[in-house]
């Protein structure tokens, strides 16, 4: 899928382009490596299928763009991007990945210094040769250091949300071979963890070799690490690798079982089995030397006296205990969702109108939209003020109208995004919140506050009777920076006494609240909000990763307020 790929060229290209100048190509580029990253179709079958004038369909995608995208699918190369990066060879992509550390500060470092690489970032930061750099004090060294420890910790893994586009092309190219009889993902991308270290994928067939000679040739392979008649591993240009085995159908559940993990589960459950006098392996369940199980794996867990678990509990964090007693929770599913309170309009600069988000939303299946733009705090662009806010509230009434009178059972409902200030309160009059349906509030600026302040900073909003909802409550980014630091025990209580929903925002690179903490906030009776935070239309298929973080952390249809109708929902909403 080239996708992923251009989308990856665009941003580099935006970030060469970018020199602190007024020019509208670096924004230009980077909307368009947002919307092709966040976009489901191929764009290869998009131009196949339609030309230019389907590519230029896509959001945020031009004339000019369009051409770009073309010559990549067509050469395997965009000729601006080469020129540019002859000039100015830095590998801002992971550069970047340092928090903190931007395009223009990487350039800076390039020209006084030579600094190409993480590697040679690092060191000369030890060498503190960064701090006497015009605008580089010290604490930007020791930030740069903390940055670059944080990218080791988990070196090598990529973002769930990133790869699971390809992913699933892959497993629908190998479905459509006749020689195959079923496949699944496996690994910790079909657990639904954060980040994937590998993508797993299983297959069952007679002929193995065959499936081995047509995956090692599939588009997007940059290098083959192994092929052998039964399992092959590739590199994607993408930057990650897959791993195929190809197994006999009887041994299929097994092999999925085995294979999905994680090895502590595996470790656990083959455990289980020698108790009842039982092996399981890749191969099946054996009594002696007779397999007993093996074809699926409700069968393979049937076997050895187990429910069935689902892959995203399987973490040897307590579900084979409840499994044995039968008491397993019922995870929400991933259609149990009805509408999505975190969305962002052309109102404060996002892709889409209101219509076009909700329209959209339709599309999906939902019963219900909540718009919730930024509000107008100095560090966020195009916020929108009070003025705008009562407007906006005029345009969405109209919208809703017109959806009545032409019998859409649909409704926008109308949020904000307020921002949590260092003292707690938010950058909007209450005045003007009570006259919102409902309001989110995040933290978006001093996030390395110490702990008792951030906490009661927080806390503040909660008991705040016109806020509903915090936003991304722990402010992480996956593989780029901590959360911030937060007594969340505390927060959590006040949360419940306060009837404040904390949501689990869906956004790849957030992922917050995290499975273990959406355990806690269940266990204490906290109620959750599954949203996407999308800036565009198609960035709403995110809810997948946002719900399996849910399942993830054990939470069931009732602990997540929007799986109910609006009816339902906005009981939750404080009066
Ligand atoms: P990753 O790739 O680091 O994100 O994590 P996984 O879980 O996908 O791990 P991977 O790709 O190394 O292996 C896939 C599955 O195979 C793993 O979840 C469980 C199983 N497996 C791999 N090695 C072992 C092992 O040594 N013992 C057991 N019991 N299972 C293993
Ligand atoms: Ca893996
Ligand atoms: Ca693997």
């Amino acid at each position: 899928m080239k996708n992923q790929e251009i989308a990856k060229i665009f941003f580099n290209i935006a970030s060469l382009l970018d020199s602190g100048q007024r020019d509208f190509r670096p924004i230009a580029y980077k909307r368009a490596a947002l919307a092709l990253a966040a976009l489901e179709e191929d764009v290869a079958e998009i131009y196949l299928d339609n030309g230019l004038d389907g590519l230029e369909g896509i959001p945020a995608i031009g004339k000019n763009l369009a051409l770009k995208i073309e010559e990549y699918i067509k050469t395997g190369r965009i000729n601006e991007y080469e020129k540019l990066r002859k000039a100015l060879p830095v590998d801002f992509t992971e550069m970047t990945k340092i928090e903190g550390l931007g395009t223009r500060k990487a350039k800076i470092l390039y020209q006084k210094l030579g600094i190409k690489t993480v590697k040679e970032l690092e060191k000369a930061t030890r060498a503190h040769k960064i701090a006497p750099l015009f605008g580089f004090g010290k604490k930007t060294e020791e930030n740069i250091l903390q940055g670059i420890e944080f990218l080791k910790v988990d070196k090598g893994r990529v973002l769930l949300g990133f790869i699971m586009p390809t992913v699933k092309q892959i497993v629908l190219k190998l479905e459509n071979l006749k020689e195959v009889k079923k496949t699944s993902i496996a690994g910790s991308t079909r657990r639904m963890k954060e980040t994937i270290g590998d993508v797993d994928i299983l297959v069952a067939s007679d002929e193995p070799e065959k499936i081995n000679d047509f995956f090692v040739k599939l588009p997007g392979i940059e290098k083959v690490w192994a092929k052998g008649p039964t399992k092959s591993s590739v590199h994607l240009k993408q930057g990650f690798d897959v791993d195929l085995r190809v197994v006999k159908e009887e041994s299929f559940g097994s092999a999925l079982q085995y294979f999905t993990g994680s090895k502590e589960h595996n470790i656990a459950t083959r455990k289980i089995a020698i108790s009842k006098g039982l092996k399981l392996n890749e191969y099946g369940v054996f009594k002696g030397a007779k397999q007993i199980a093996g074809k699926t794996e409700e069968e393979v867990y049937k076997a050895i006296g187990l429910l069935y678990i689902e892959p995203e509990m399987r973490e040897d964090g307590g579900e084979i205990q409840l499994a044995l007693e039968n008491k397993l929770p019922k995870l929400i599913g991933y259609k149990d969702i009805k509408g999505d309170l975190h969305c962002h309009s052309d109102w404060d600069g996002g892709e889409n109108s209101i219509e076009e988000m909700a329209k959209h939303a339709i599309n999906v299946g939902y019963e219900y939209i909540g718009i919730s733009d930024h509000t107008k705090f100095l560090h966020i662009e195009n916020g929108l003020n009070k003025e705008q806010l009562l407007k906006q509230h005029e345009a969405i009434n109209k919208l809703n109208l017109k959806f009545k009178n032409k019998n859409v059972k649909f409704l926008i409902l109308h949020g904000c995004e307020t921002n949590i200030l260092n003292d707690g309160s938010v950058d909007i009059k209450d005045e003007v919140l009570e006259k919102m349906d409902y309001v989110i509030a995040g933290v978006h600026s001093s996030l390395k506050m110490p702990r008792k302040e951030m906490t009661e900073r927080i806390i503040k909003a909660m008991n705040n009777k016109n806020i509903d909802i915090i936003s991304h409550p722990t402010g992480r980014l996956i593989l780029k920076r901590d959360e911030y630091q937060v007594d969340l025990e505390k927060m959590l209580k006040i949360a419940k006494e306060t009837g404040t929903i904390l949501e689990i925002n869906s956004w790849p690179e957030r992922l917050d609240l995290k499975d273990i903490y959406i355990k806690m906030a269940k266990r204490i009776g906290v109620k959750m909000i599954v949203n996407t935070d999308s800036h565009q239309k198609d960035q709403m298929r995110f809810m997948e990763f946002g719900v399996a973080q849910a399942r993830r952390g054990w939470a069931e249809k009732s602990d997540i307020i929007n799986t109910n109708s609006v009816e339902e929902l906005l009981k939750y909403i404080k009066k």
